[in-house]
């Protein structure tokens, strides 16, 4: 059929596929959810329906795009994770963006009255915005992970406190600001509990450590190690990390022995390589040690010497297209989970190699 004359515009759309071969994120957020949550009444700080509709609606959107590898989610944001070697809709950014944001947008709305039956919602309804970010190495990506988990401790800490003064203390909101302007972790915890008599760390876990979102599958019988087949997913991830040089990974010669950042005051319930958490008020000299890019949005990505090599010699040859059915299939089945747990040391990855390898287990 001939082209019509107003067929050239195609042209103006541009290609906006994001580097092969890299991680990609996607990122959503509430829009205007400071207003939002005030008109639904949340809890303050948290409100543990809100929190739960929010992971319900990433389990719906995991579920309808099993190309995510793991989500994580505090407050009105989600991070989605696409294994690098995805390739969903050619990973056209617009396209992988708009859909993770109208999928969650419409679960979100769709599972609302759930989890507040006597509060229907009314325009204007609540929507999220997107970006994508990829990631060349898997410790970005990491360091990503671990940014997000940081700055969850870090405002709750901070909001947990503020709403104590208020609620407890009887201070309004210029007296709690000021109270706490300038104090550091170790501060709030005293404050807590001196005043309050609040244990932070008995502080419900989805508020401290966020909530993490990921396919859960029975644990394999391990092959026999003679053969070729026991580069299982797991010994896969195993020489990926070990190569990142963790100081906490147990292959690492020099684990126990190379010191790590001192644990600043509120990382207790985090393992040795949680980076130190800043408040933010606090400057990086507060805490020594304290990394500063993992707490800052715009803070420059660490080089990590070696990793980019190491890690492409961990990897496994492409699936055939038989496999890569299969291995969809059992995805799709798999049962869907959502935890509290830390995912900053490597403990949550080790013991969930298929979620960084990308294949089943
Ligand atoms: N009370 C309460 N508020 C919450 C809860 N979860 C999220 N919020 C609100 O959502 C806000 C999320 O922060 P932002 O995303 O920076 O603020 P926003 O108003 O959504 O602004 P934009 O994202 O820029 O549109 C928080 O500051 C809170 O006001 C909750 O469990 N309880
Ligand atoms: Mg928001």
């Amino acid at each position: 059929m001939a082209n019509s004359k107003y067929e050239y515009v195609r042209f103006f759309e541009q290609p906006d596929n994001l580097l092969p071969n890299t991680w990609i994120v996607v990122r959503i957020d509430g829009r205007s959810f400071t207003k939002f949550a005030k008109k639904y009444n949340f809890g303050k700080p948290n409100d543990r329906r809100a929190l739960d509709l929010m992971n319900e609606s990433a389990k719906s959107v995991m579920k309808e795009l099993p190309d995510i590898v793991v989500a994580y989610g505090v407050s009105d944001e989600y991070s989605f994770v696409f294994h690098k070697s995805c390739t969903l809709f050619e990973r056209r950014k617009s396209k992988l963006v708009s859909t993770i944001v109208s999928t969650f947008s419409a679960y979100y709305i769709h599972h609302w009255l759930s989890f507040f039956p006597s509060s229907p919602l009314e325009p204007p309804l609540p929507t999220f915005d997107g970006r994508a970010v990829v990631y060349p190495s898997l410790q970005n990506l990491r360091d990503y992970m671990s940014w997000r988990q940081v700055d969850c401790h870090v405002n709750n800490l901070y909001n947990t406190t503020f709403w104590a003064l208020i609620k407890k203390g009887g201070l309004d909101n210029e007296d709690a600001e000021r109270e706490l302007a300038g104090t550091l972790a170790k501060d709030k915890n005293e404050i807590l509990f001196s005043r309050f008599g609040i244990n932070y760390n008995n502080e419900p876990e989805i508020f401290r450590k966020g909530s993490v979102v990921f396919r859960s599958y029975p644990t394999p019988t391990p092959p026999p190690k003679s053969t070729a087949e026991s580069l299982t997913p797991s010994s896969l991830l195993a020489t990926v990390l070990a190569d990142l040089n963790l100081p906490n990974f147990p292959n690492n010669p020099s684990f126990n022995t190379k010191s790590s950042a001192p644990p600043p005051p509120t990382s207790r319930d985090f393992p040795p390589a949680c980076p130190a958490p800043l408040e933010p008020t606090e400057k990086q000299g507060d805490i020594p040690g304290a990394p500063a890019p993992s707490t800052s949005p715009s803070a420059p990505i660490p080089s990590v010497a070696g990793v980019e090599g190491n890690e492409h010699e961990a990897e496994t040859p492409a699936p055939s297209k038989t496999a890569a059915q299969k291995d969809l299939k059992r995805r799709q089945r798999a049962r869907i989970v959502v935890e509290h747990v830390d995912i900053i040391g490597s403990a949550f990855w080790e013991e969930r190699a298929w979620i960084l390898t990308g294949r089943t287990p």
